[in-house]
């Protein structure tokens, strides 16, 4: 039986759910050799990662990141960072022959991006980034209709992801709101899950044309972060914001196939409404992240008088992720519906059945560099108006 040994830098919402999903794949995937182990967390902060690793389980930590790619007992670096780190480390993991995990948006921009993607190239280690939304069961199973021709050729995309926790403008200017933290606001935090659900179900994306805004147009300086707090205001000054709150963008597939997409934080009452709808000839799905377990579904081939959206809930063994190779349910029984951090279990399972392979599971830094390329060209078309091609990768 192989181990993973994972060093994980950050512990924070993503470290959380990355943690858990370390945690909990030996109980609900048995079948894969490979163990993770909860080998080292990372962060400065030596008191905090030290009180978040014995939350957590991690064995051990470091309050410095080139410590802990230098340690011989770590397999794979997991980066769940602010975005502003994440190539630089991703280089000096790969280039220590570490494979590597990252969180989305892979970069700031797209030539980071490729930076990123030849590094674990050329190291040859397994690379991928955290969409975690594929691997919901409902939205792999969208892709197998897909895939199958159920619904005929594909005329539309349209996409919403919309979330409202930054309204308030008494928010601190958190790093998700900071320009040179996060490359951008909802564009690159939310419009990538987005993005990387279209190229994934859609195809490829060749030109954009998109608009941004700032709603608020300062907030107060960063302060500190609480655990219990959340962000703190520190002190008074205010800051100028220099992100986007919200995003609304057209896309032309290379198929053919017309876009639609938006992603906002200022959308009071989505509290993280990823939805999609996908119109083909043969009919059209719908998902939408806070009904996690189902996917509307009209087929055409349904007889008169009867069509309509049915719903499909994707809680069956023979759904993705929820049965177990030789029968039986991987998860609960059917109805027994499973949540967001199942999202992220399924994704450490497959990253660690591409890693017994040597195989880098999708989406990783190749495909990730197409998402990135259709995140610059809303950023070019936004900045000059009218319609951006997406460069190649
Ligand atoms: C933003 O609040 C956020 O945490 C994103 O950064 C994540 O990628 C998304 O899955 C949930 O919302």
């Amino acid at each position: 039986m192989g181990e993973v040994r994972v060093g994980l830098v950050g512990y924070s919402f993503m470290g959380r759910a990355h943690s858990n999903a370390y945690r909990q794949v030996p109980f609900y995937f048995p079948e894969i050799e490979s163990k993770p182990v909860l080998q080292a967390l990372c962060g400065r902060n030596e008191a905090a990662v030290q009180a978040a690793a014995a939350a957590m389980g991690w064995e051990d930590v470091e309050t410095d990141f080139e410590a802990l790619i230098a340690r011989d007992d770590i397999d794979l670096i997991d980066i769940a960072t602010p975005n502003n780190v994440h190539v630089a480390m991703a280089i000096k993991a790969a280039q220590a022959g570490k494979h590597v995990f990252c969180e989305k948006p892979l970069a700031m921009n797209l030539a980071e991006a490729r930076q990123a993607l030849a590094a674990v190239e050329a190291a040859g280690v397994v690379h991928m980034v955290c969409h975690n939304y594929r691997r919901a069961p409902a939205v792999s199973l969208a892709k197998q209709m897909i895939a199958d021709g159920a619904l005929g050729t594909i005329y539309h995309w349209r996409s919403q992801y919309l979330q409202d926790w930054m309204m308030d403008p008494e928010m601190p200017a958190v790093w998700r709101a900071q320009k040179a933290v996060a490359g951008s606001g909802a564009l690159g935090d939310l419009l990538a899950h987005s993005i990387d659900l279209a190229l994934w179900l859609v195809g490829d994306i060749e030109r954009v044309c998109c608009d941004m805004e700032t709603f608020v147009k300062e907030r107060p300086a960063l302060g500190g972060v609480d655990a219990t707090l959340g962000a703190t205001a520190g002190g008074g000054e205010k800051v100028k914001v220099d992100v986007d709150d919200g995003v609304v963008a057209l896309a032309r597939f290379a198929n053919g196939a017309l876009g639609t997409m938006e992603a906002t934080r200022f959308a009071p009452g989505h509290k993280n409404y990823n939805w999609f709808e996908v119109n083909g000839s043969k009919g059209s799905i719908i998902f939408n992240l806070e009904r996690m377990n189902e996917l509307e579904y009209y087929s055409g081939d349904d007889e008169g008088g009867l069509q309509g959206f049915r719903t499909i809930q994707a809680t069956e063994e023979v759904h993705p992720f929820l049965g177990l190779p030789d029968g039986g349910g991987r998860y609960w029984p059917p109805g027994h519906i499973i949540g967001y951090e199942h999202t992220f279990i399924n994704t450490v399972a497959d990253l660690l059945v591409g890693i017994e392979k040597g195989e880098s599971p999708a989406p990783n830094f190749a495909d990730a560099v197409k998402t990135q390329a259709v995140l610059e060209a809303c950023e070019g078309s936004a900045d000059a108006g009218g319609w951006a091609e997406v460069e190649t990768a």
